[in-house]
């Protein structure tokens, strides 16, 4: 049997089934076009999959929005094509994390409709519904109950005309907030998510589950920090912990989405004797190039910064709980246009060393489809090249404030969640590989250079190299279980750190800068002679063991 916490030595590997393949030719990605590419992850190496929502749903939110979470939605397959793909994944070793997203249902899940439907409703109380605020009359602005904003825009309440009240929804209209206080809304969820255990799954990645637990009385002020890490959260984790996975025979994974947590938070969350969830998904490092205007104004991130951020992280949870490792993943702008350098002279070295440092830290690492790749954010020209929700409410509202597109394109470039969202590169063929047919985002024109087809196999592509790292896992347990020693913390270039377990030593030394570095005196003492575990390139390794300098962009692994 597998132990407690086989996920440590292991790497995710996201599936944004939308984006991922098409396996039937209407333009969207599916679980056919899942299980045509089970050689791509075989070859990787990866442990596990994580798979974004396939359940039922009216797609507003790109399937967060769950209308049935017992079936599968049309638009990527069925129950029976679930099946295959989970004994498909099975029979090659990889194990499968569905997403799990609690925090809020579709307004056409059938406990919505029944909630909306009468003030006296047996469901009424699944939601959170309240009256408008005193002195004003529903629907008019100024009436919501609170003057929350939702994350998609506007405000995070909706006034439903049959019954004279408004819902609560921290995101879109279309994805009214469940309560997570009722009983039988926590059973109801834990008994679909045994459901899922029982048909073969092997975990849980839980979407905003930090915002589940509601104060007990809901009042003005920011939204975000009104609900994140509520006065229930760790009661509600325990008890699904104990309802859901305890008492199983096999064994998981369980990760929090948890934006906005702290060390502190995240150690109590992740601390095993305390039975919650495995690890958490933390914002910080993707949340440092926020401005005063809110996400899609930017500000610039230095990579000390970055690094600051994650070595904190690394500290902090060395000795109790677990870290969770990612670049990106379906929300954030692409590892190497965000963090390294997409230009074509430096992007495949930045791309691998990105990868370098993240594939050494302590931690479990999640691999973004297409981030193993290379690919890059998309430079969106037009407001049709869009199609996120957040992005297209953002416009909308801004334009009623007199911002025209022209000004948000910058910040849409960097950060618009649609960066991640274009099609995998799979080859150089037109739809790159991705669709026969119209693909329903756009593909990135550089899938001719950037492609899959390109790389597999290929010595020194990017792919390679994640190969090759996730092989070093599997392979030294130092990698997985070591200590962490942050180094040379002050070099304004140099990301560096070493790990030990029993006796065996590892050395991350990864530049992030285009001009030749030379590496701090003392820090390859005693490490000369060392092996190369993995490197970018023949000359990165040489130019550190012969001449102590780190290429441009270049990483080494001793
Ligand atoms: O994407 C974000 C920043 O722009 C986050 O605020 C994001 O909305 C937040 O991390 C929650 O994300 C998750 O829940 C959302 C869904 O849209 C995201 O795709 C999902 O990852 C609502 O279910």
């Amino acid at each position: 049997p597998l132990p407690r916490d086989w996920w440590s030595s292991a790497v995710v590997y996201q599936i944004y089934p939308r984006s991922f393949a098409d396996g039937d030719g209407d333009g969207i990605g599916d679980l056919r076009g899942v299980l045509d590419h089970l050689d791509h992850l075989e070859h990787l190496g990866v442990d596990v999959v994580w798979l974004s929502p396939v359940y039922r749903s009216p797609q507003d939110d790109n399937g967060y929005d769950i209308s049935d979470y017992q079936d599968i939605d049309p638009v990527f397959g069925s129950l029976e094509v679930m099946d295959e793909l989970i004994a498909a994944l099975h029979g090659r070793g990889i194990r499968l994390v569905m997403d799990l997203v609690v925090n809020h249902t579709s307004d056409e899940h059938p406990w919505f409709e029944d909630s909306r439907s009468s003030p006296v409703s047996d469901r009424r109380d699944w939601y959170w519904w309240r009256p408008p605020r005193e002195g004003h009359t529903g629907g008019e602005p100024g009436a919501e109950p609170t003057d929350w904003r939702s994350f998609f825009s506007g405000p995070a309440w909706e006034f439903d005309e049959a019954t004279g009240e408004y819902y609560l929804h921290l995101f879109s209209r279309k994805q009214p907030d469940l309560n997570w206080e009722n009983p039988q809304v926590r059973e109801s969820v834990y008994a679909m998510m045994r459901w899922w255990l029982d048909r073969g799954v092997d975990g849980f990645r839980m979407d905003v589950i930090n915002l589940v637990s509601k104060p007990g009385t809901l009042t003005d002020g920011d939204c975000f920090h009104s609900v994140v890490d509520g006065p229930r959260m760790h009661e509600f984790l325990a008890e699904m912990r104990r309802e859901v996975f305890a008492d199983h025979p096999r064994a998981f994974l369980t990760v929090g989405e948890t934006p906005g947590v702290d060390v502190d938070t995240a150690r109590r969350y992740t601390d095993p004797e305390r039975g919650e969830v495995d690890m958490v998904f933390q914002f910080e490092h993707v949340d440092l190039g926020i401005g005063a205007g809110g996400k899609f104004d930017r500000v610039p991130v230095t990579m000390p910064e970055l690094r600051e951020s994650l070595m904190r992280w690394q500290t902090g949870l060395a000795d109790r709980g677990w870290n969770s490792l990612y670049w990106d993943n379906h929300d954030q702008p692409r590892a190497v246009s965000r963090f390294g350098d997409d230009d074509p002279a430096w992007r495949e070295r930045s791309a691998k060393t990105l990868a370098s440092v993240l594939h050494t830290l302590r931690g479990t690492p999640y691999v973004y489809q297409g981030e193993e790749l290379g690919m890059t954010n998309l430079p969106f020209a037009t407001l049709a090249d869009l199609r996120d929700i957040e992005s297209l409410n953002h416009v909308a509202e801004q334009e009623v404030a007199g911002v025209g597109f022209e000004e948000l394109l910058a910040g849409l470039r960097e950060v618009s969640r649609d960066n991640a969202r274009t099609p995998v590169q799979w080859s150089a063929a037109p739809g790159a590989g991705f669709t026969d047919g119209e693909p329903w985002i756009g593909v990135n024109p550089n899938h001719r250079e950037i492609n899959a087809e390109a790389q597999v196999g290929v010595a020194g592509s990017v792919l390679e190299h994640y190969r090759a790292l996730v092989a070093l896992r599997h392979e030294h347990e130092v990698v997985a279980r070591g200590g962490i020693t942050p180094l040379a913390m002050d070099h304004p270039d140099l990301w560096a750190f070493g790990r030990e377990l029993d006796g065996v030593e590892l050395l991350t030394l990864a530049s992030f800068t285009r001009e030749p570095l030379t590496l701090p005196e003392g820090l390859l003492d005693g490490w000369r002679d060392a092996a190369v575990a993995v490197s970018t390139s023949t000359e990165a390794a040489a130019g550190v063991q012969e001449g102590g300098v780190l290429l441009g962009w270049e990483s080494v692994v001793l």
